[in-house]
C-alpha cells in the first residue's frame, strides 16, 4: 500500500463534506438538539493558536458524536471582531481596522477548515458587520427603555495607554487587562448597564447550571454578597452623623474609633469643624490621587489621619470616640465608612496600634486580633450572650437596619475608541438624551475617520458623523461619539447564531425555542468575570422582558487548559516559543495534530508542547489506515471484548469529555486489531475513530466501499455480553465429537460462540455454509454442532 498522503486524503474529505453539506444545522428536524459552542475568536493578525485548537477539537469530537448519536447539532463559528488591537494596529501601520480586521478572519477561516471542523459555515456572523452590530445596538435601547442603561458622571478607570475607560472587570490587580497599565481613577460622564440589579439572581443562577466550581466561585467572590447592618453614628456638637457599613454589628461594643474614606461626602463638612482641617485637605488629596491597588496593598502600612475637634458617639457605649479619615476605607463599597474595632479586625488592629488607639475585647477567646465568634463581654447587656445570635439584637438596641451589600458594580460600557459599536444615542438641547428610533439602526460606524486616539472618542472628530438632527423634535443636535465596550457584542453572540440572517429581529422567538440554551460551552478560563458574567446578565435581562423562557445561557460549561511552550513557559512572540498549528498540518496532517492534542493530557489541565509526541499520534494515524491491509476472514475470537469494551468506553469518555483517555482504549484496540481485523470490524473501528480523526475515518469508510460519509453513519452499540475480558476455553464438537476449542468471555451468547466455532478451519470444513440442524450450547464450556 502506499504511503498516508495526509494532503490528499484531508483535502479530499474536506470537499466531500462541503459537498453533502453535512454540518448544517436543520431548524425542522425532528431529532433532538443540541447546541455546542466555543468561544468565538478574536481575528487577531497572529492567526490561531495551539490553544484554539485544543478547545475547538474538544468541540467538535463532542459535535460529531453527538450527530451519529442522532442529535441535531448547531454548532456554529463567528468572529469578535471589533476591539482595541485592530485599531492599535491601525495607528501603527496605517491600516484602517476594517481591513486588517478581513484579512485576519480570512485566515483564520483558512487554518479552521483546514483542521476539519465541523462547523456550519452557514451561520458565521462577523460583530464588525452592520448586519450585527444594528442589533448590539438594538440590546442598548433594550436595556435603556428598561431603565438598566444609564449615563452617569463617576469615578471609572482610565487606562492612559489605551486612552479610554474600562470596566472593574477589565482592571486586574489596578492593571489594565489589556495592556498592563497602571490605571487611574477619572471622574467622568459615562454609559453604565445596571447589573448590580441583577446581582443576587447572578449569584443564584449558578446554582443550577453545570459549570467548574473554580469559575463559579470567581463569580461569586467577583458578586460579593455580604449580610450585614447600617448603623448611625451620631456626631458630637451636633454635627450629624455618619453611617457605616459592618458585618459584625455583635462587635459594636468594641468600637473605638470612627474612619471616613478620603471620598466620602461628609469630608468637607468635617473639615470646617476640624481643628488641623489643612493638614486633612493635604491627606485627602495625596489619598484621592492613588491608585486603587496603591491604596488596598496589603503589606502597605496603613495611613490616616484624625479629624480633630470631631467627635462620633459610639450608639451602645455613648462614648465619645475620634474620627479618622484614612484611604484603606473605601468610597466605593458600603457607605464609604467604618466602625473600627481593633481587638477583633486586623486592619483596624495594624491600624490602632500605629495611632495608639484604645482596644477594646468584646468576644472571648482566640488572639489579638481575634476575628471569630463567641461569648460575648464588655458588651452591657449582651454580656453572656453567644456573639452569632446577639448580631440581631444589638442592631435592634441601636435602631440599625440589616442590610445586604454587593461588590459588584455596574458595568461601565462606553469606549473612547474607534472600533466598536456605536452608541445609539442623541443628545438634543430641546428634548435631552434620545435614543435612536429602533427604524434608523444601524447607528453606522464611519469608515473614513482619523482614528488616532487623544482620549476623546475619534467619532467626534467626524462631523458627518455626529451633527445630526434630533429625531423627536428635528432641532440640531448631537450624535453620542463613544463605541461600546466589545463585550457588549459579545454578550449575546449566541443569540444570533440560532438566527443568522434575520433582518426583523436579533433572532426569531422560534429559532431561539430550537437552539437556545446552549448545551455544551467551551473556551479559556480567562473569561470568567468578563463575558460570562455579562452573558449571564443579558440573558436575565431578555428573560425579564419576556423574550425567551429560561434564565441561564449555557448549562455546561468547560475550559480547556493552557498549553504551553516546550520550554514550560508561556508561548510568546517575544520568547519565539510559539507553535503555528499551519506547520504541524502542514507537515503531519489535521488529523494528526487533533489526535496530539487530545492525547496530552486532560482538556481541563495545563500543558507543555512535545514536537517528539507528534509523530506518535502520527504513527497511530497511519497504522489505523493501514488495519485495511490487516483484514482477514475469520478474525480472533478474541478481538469481539476488545472492539465491543472500545465502543462503550469511548462513547463514555466522550460523553464525560476525557478524550486522552477515549484515545488510550482506540489505541489498545488498535494493537489486537492489527493481529488480523474482519471487515465488519474495521468498519465499527472506523465509525469509533471519526470524530476524533474525521478525515482518516472518512478514508476507510472508502476504502471498505461504504456509501455516503462515515460522518452520516450511527455510533456502533456494544454487545453486554461481550465486555467480559476474562476469556474461558470452549470445547467444539461436531454431532459430539471433539473438534477443536475457542476461547470465549463465560457470558457469550450463543450467536457468538457459533461464529467463533465457524471460524476454526476444522469446523469450517465440515461445516462450509451448512445450517447447523441444532445447536446444544453451554456457556463456558462446550458447544455441540449437530449437523
Ligand atoms: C466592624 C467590624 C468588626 C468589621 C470586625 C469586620 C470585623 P465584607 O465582608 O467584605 O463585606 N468595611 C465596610 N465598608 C468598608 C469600606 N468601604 N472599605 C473598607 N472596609 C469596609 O466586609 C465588611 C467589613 O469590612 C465591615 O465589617 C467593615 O468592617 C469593613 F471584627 O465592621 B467591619
Ligand atoms: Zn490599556
Amino acid at each position: 500500500m502506499v504511503a498516508y498522503n495526509h494532503k490528499k486524503i484531508e483535502e479530499a474529505a474536506q470537499k466531500k463534506w462541503e459537498e453533502r453539506g453535512l454540518y448544517h444545522a436543520h431548524v425542522d428536524s425532528s431529532h433532538p438538539k443540541e447546541y455546542i459552542l466555543d468561544m468565538f475568536p478574536y481575528p487577531s493578525g497572529a492567526g490561531l493558536h495551539t490553544g484554539h485548537v485544543e478547545g475547538y477539537t474538544a468541540t467538535d469530537i463532542y459535535a460529531r458524536f453527538a450527530r451519529m448519536n442522532g442529535r441535531e447539532v448547531l454548532h456554529p463559528i463567528g468572529w469578535d471582531a471589533f476591539g482595541l488591537p485592530a485599531e492599535n494596529y491601525a495607528i501603527k501601520t496605517h491600516t484602517p481596522p476594517r481591513k486588517s480586521t478581513d484579512a485576519a478572519i480570512k485566515n483564520f477561516r483558512r487554518q479552521i477548515k483546514a483542521l476539519g471542523l465541523s462547523y456550519d459555515w452557514s451561520r458565521e456572523i462577523g460583530t464588525h458587520e452592520p448586519e450585527y452590530y444594528r442589533w448590539t445596538q438594538w440590546f442598548f435601547l433594550l436595556l435603556y427603555k428598561k431603565g438598566l442603561a444609564y449615563r452617569a458622571k463617576a469615578k471609572v478607570n482610565w487606562c492612559p495607554s489605551c486612552q479610554t475607560v474600562l470596566a472593574n472587570e477589565q482592571v486586574v490587580e489596578g492593571v489594565c487587562e489589556r495592556c498592563k497599565t497602571e490605571v487611574e481613577q477619572r471622574e467622568l460622564e459615562q454609559w453604565f448597564f445596571k447589573t448590580t440589579q441583577y446581582a443576587n439572581r447572578l449569584l443564584t443562577g449558578l446554582d443550577k447550571i453545570d459549570w467548574p466550581d473554580s469559575t463559579k466561585i470567581a463569580q461569586r467572590n467577583w458578586i460579593g454578597k455580604s449580610e450585614g447592618a447600617e448603623i448611625e453614628f451620631p456626631l458630637a456638637r451636633g454635627l450629624g452623623s455618619v453611617k457605616v457599613f459592618t458585618t459584625r454589628p455583635d462587635t459594636l461594643y468594641g468600637a473605638t474609633y470612627l474612619v471616613l474614606a478620603p471620598e466620602h461626602s461628609l469630608s468637607e463638612t468635617l473639615l470646617t469643624h476640624a481643628d488641623n482641617a489643612r493638614e486633612v485637605r493635604a491627606y485627602i488629596t495625596a489619598a484621592l490621587h492613588k491608585t486603587d491597588r496603591e491604596r488596598n496593598a496589603e503589606e502597605k502600612e496603613k495611613t490616616g489621619i484624625e479629624v480633630r475637634g470631631v467627635k462620633a458617639i459610639n450608639p451602645a457605649t455613648r462614648k465619645e470616640i475620634p474620627v479618622f479619615i484614612a484611604d484603606y476605607v473605601l468610597g466605593s463599597y458600603g457607605t464609604g465608612a467604618i466602625m473600627a474595632v481593633p481587638a477583633h479586625d486586623e486592619r483596624d488592629w495594624a491600624f490602632a496600634q500605629k495611632f495608639s488607639l484604645p482596644v477594646v475585647r468584646v468576644i472571648e477567646g482566640g488572639g489579638e486580633p481575634y476575628g471569630g465568634s463567641g461569648t460575648l463581654m464588655n458588651s452591657g447587656s449582651f454580656t453572656g450572650m453567644d456573639s452569632e445570635k446577639a448580631k440581631r439584637e444589638i442592631v435592634k438596641h441601636v435602631g440599625g437596619k440589616s442590610v445586604t451589600k454587593y461588590r459588584l458594580r455596574d458595568w461601565l460600557i462606553s469606549r473612547q475608541r474607534y472600533w466598536g459599536a456605536p452608541i445609539p444615542i442623541i443628545y438634543c438641547a430641546v428634548c435631552g438624551t434620545v435614543p435612536v428610533p429602533e427604524k434608523d439602526l444601524p447607528v453606522l460606524l464611519p469608515e473614513d475617520v482619523d482614528f488616532m486616539p487623544t482620549g476623546e472618542s475619534p467619532l467626534a472628530r467626524s462631523k458627518s458623523f455626529h451633527q445630526v438632527s434630533c429625531p423627536r423634535c428635528g432641532a440640531p443636535a448631537r450624535r453620542e461619539s463613544d463605541t461600546m465596550d466589545t463585550f457588549v457584542c459579545s454578550s449575546w453572540y449566541y443569540y444570533r447564531f440560532a438566527d443568522p440572517h434575520n433582518d426583523k429581529e436579533f433572532a426569531s422567538p422560534s429559532a431561539i425555542e430550537k437552539w437556545l440554551p446552549v448545551d455544551l460551552y467551551v473556551g479559556g478560563a480567562e473569561h470568567t468575570v468578563l463575558h460570562l458574567l455579562y452573558a449571564r446578565f443579558f440573558t436575565k435581562v431578555l428573560h425579564d422582558a419576556g423574550i425567551i423562557s429560561f434564565d441561564e445561557p449555557f448549562i455546561k460549561l468547560r475550559h480547556q487548559g493552557l498549553i504551553l511552550a516546550e520550554d514550560g513557559r508561556k508561548m510568546s512572540k517575544s520568547l519565539g516559543n510559539v507553535i503555528n498549528p499551519d506547520d504541524v498540518v502542514n507537515k503531519y496532517g489535521a488529523d494528526t495534530l487533533r489526535i496530539y492534542e487530545m492525547f496530552m493530557g486532560p482538556l481541563d489541565v495545563q500543558k507543555p508542547w512535545n514536537t517528539k509526541n507528534i509523530t506518535g499520534a502520527r504513527r497511530f494515524v497511519e497504522r489505523v489506515y493501514r488495519l485495511l491491509e490487516k483484514r482477514t476472514v475469520p478474525e480472533s475470537p478474541s478481538f469481539a471484548p476488545v472492539l465491543h469494551k472500545t465502543i462503550k468506553k469511548v462513547g463514555e469518555d466522550i460523553t464525560a469529555l476525557k478524550f486522552n483517555t477515549a484515545i488510550s482504549q482506540l489505541m489498545i484496540c488498535l494493537n489486537e486489531a492489527e493481529k488480523g481485523i474482519s471487515e465488519n470490524s474495521l468498519n465499527i473501528y472506523a465509525r469509533l475513530v471519526a470524530p476524533f480523526a474525521p478525515h482518516l475515518a472518512e478514508a476507510l469508510w472508502e476504502e471498505l466501499g461504504e456509501e455516503g460519509s462515515v460522518h452520516e453513519s450511527a455510533w456502533p452499540s456494544y454487545d453486554a455480553s461481550l465486555l467480559f475480558e476474562q476469556v474461558v476455553t470452549v470445547v467444539v464438537q461436531i454431532n459430539g465429537k471433539r473438534r477443536g476449542e475457542v476461547p470465549l468471555p463465560p457470558q457469550a451468547s450463543e450467536d457468538t460462540a457459533l461464529a467463533a466455532a465457524r471460524a476454526l478451519p476444522a469446523i469450517a470444513d465440515k461445516l462450509s455454509a451448512a445450517t447447523p440442524k441444532r445447536v446444544i450450547y453451554v456457556p463456558g464450556r462446550v458447544i455441540n454442532i449437530v449437523v
